[in-house]
């Protein structure tokens, strides 16, 4: 389907126009593309594996809206179903059925989910679980790891990745050091580091909170026995622990991170697929710890848009096409020949660099691997991944614009999409090794 490209200002126009009226020109940080030193993509449209910008240029597209864009842009069955419950009404501030039915959908796809409270941003999911496992407990520490990323919310601003990291910000200002102190960080896969909080803090930990995944540092894995090693901390210490699927959920398998890897959370935060594009996200697991929730019991929590109807069709319709066509061997397959491809590329031209991929995640260091933990991702070449990042731009592919950010990949990308990737980033390759050119255009914010 394709169509003339609106006619509008030059991209510039509009990014000046935006840094007049919101910060930094954008919504979110990270998609300022400040890390790499140049002037952020305009979106005009989207279309399967493509986003395409004002004047019309097309890039392949790895972002897919930081994950949600399993099915790729504009997926047909998401499209029509949310068209037509738009044309029911926006929003109804009451219960529904479809809230209904996309809550009984998560609860059959996701290990140890008996009951789904939505919300509208992954923030809200994890700021809300960590609520109702402090309430649960009786305790107000927890424990995160460095580099993982788990919305914006106050206690978790804290050695942060994703955009926290990308722009190398201190743990944010505006967070009360009374605050930011219940949370304690160690390295991601160091379970000697989490033995020491809890040996001096055990009593006092009310959750462990983590990506199965580490998607906002690069992406990471878990080392072998390291989320079984939270598990049985928590167990011996009466901590609940939470899986951040935000971007795992419906991605690093059918049943998110819990069914890939075995290991079953108390509390589970969804997000991004599960609302196929719309705000959507939620927080879930055993009825004992939900029904703790008001109105049924007294920990708060609430949202005016929360189970939006056009949201919850999104999310019905693109877990439906997941149901109905199985697309996840077929997505890490795919994605393994993406970043194999990008190893061997680099490795043709002596380049250090190791990645893996996790279902249709993937992530792909310019380092000497492997990289276990946040540090790890940090000793890659800032410098030289925005000479890389702008010159696979130029040649139309559009990843993460930062250097810790898991890479994505959808049901629309095709075998000869990811041959031209793989194409793109050998010439790219080329050109950051060449120090002498600027990464930095004339007046990039
Ligand atoms: P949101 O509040 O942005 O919907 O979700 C926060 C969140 C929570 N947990 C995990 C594991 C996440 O990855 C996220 C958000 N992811 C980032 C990208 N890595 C969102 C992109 C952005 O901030 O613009």
């Amino acid at each position: 389907m394709s169509r003339e490209p609106r006619r509008s200002p030059v991209a510039s126009d509009w990014i000046r126009r935006a840094r007049d009226v919101m910060p930094g020109g954008v919504s979110s940080p990270v998609r300022a593309f400040r890390s790499v030193g140049m002037e952020p993509l305009f979106a005009a449209r989207g279309e399967g594996a493509r986003i395409f910008n004002e004047a019309g240029r097309g890039y392949l597209d790895y972002v897919l809206s930081w994950g949600p864009l399993i099915l790729g842009h504009a997926a047909p069955p998401v499209v029509e179903a949310v068209a037509r419950a738009a044309r029911d009404g926006m929003s109804f501030g009451a219960c529904h059925a479809r809230e209904v039915e996309l809550a009984e959908r998560v609860a059959a796809w996701v290990p140890g989910v008996e009951m789904v409270r939505f919300v509208n941003s992954g923030t809200e999911a994890t700021m809300s679980a960590v609520r109702l496992a402090r309430a649960a407990t009786g305790r107000d520490l927890i424990l995160k790891f460095e580099g993982c990323y788990h919305g914006h919310a106050d206690p978790f601003l804290v050695v942060a990745g994703s955009g926290v990291a990308t722009l190398s910000l201190p743990d944010s200002p505006g967070v009360p050091a009374v605050t930011s102190g219940l949370t304690l960080a160690v390295p991601y896969n160091d379970l000697e580091a989490v033995d020491t909080v809890f040996a001096e803090h055990g009593s006092r930990l009310g959750a462990v909170i983590v990506e199965p995944v580490a998607g906002n540092a690069g992406l990471i894995p878990p080392r072998e026995g390291f989320l079984e090693g939270l598990r049985e901390r928590c167990d011996r210490a009466g901590t609940l622990l939470i899986f951040d699927e935000v971007m795992t959920g419906f991605r690093v398998a059918r049943g998110g991170a819990q069914e890939r890897y075995g290991v079953g959370a108390d509390l589970v935060t969804l997000g991004k697929v599960l609302g196929a594009g719309l705000p959507v996200a939620a927080y879930a697991g055993r009825a004992d710890l939900m029904r703790r929730v008001a109105p049924e019991g007294s920990v708060y929590q609430a949202g005016t848009l929360s189970g939006n109807p056009l949201g919850m069709a999104a999310g019905i319709a693109q877990l439906d096409e997941l149901e109905r066509t199985d697309p996840f061997a077929d997505l890490e397959r795919r994605a393994a020949t993406l970043v194999d491809g990008i190893l061997a590329v680099a490795s043709a031209r002596g380049l250090p660099a190791c990645g893996t991929a996790a279902g249709s995640m993937w992530g792909v260091f310019f380092t000497e691997g492997p990289v276990f933990d946040f540090e790890g991702a940090r000793r890659a070449d800032p410098e030289f991944f925005a000479r890389y990042y702008r010159a696979c731009f130029e040649r139309g592919v559009f990843f993460a614009p930062s250097a810790f950010e898991a890479g994505f990949l959808s049901t629309a990308h095709t075998d000869a999409d990811i041959a031209r990737t793989l194409e793109v980033v050998g010439e790219a390759l080329d050109e950051a090794q060449d120090e002498s050119w600027d990464a930095r255009p004339e007046g990039a914010g």
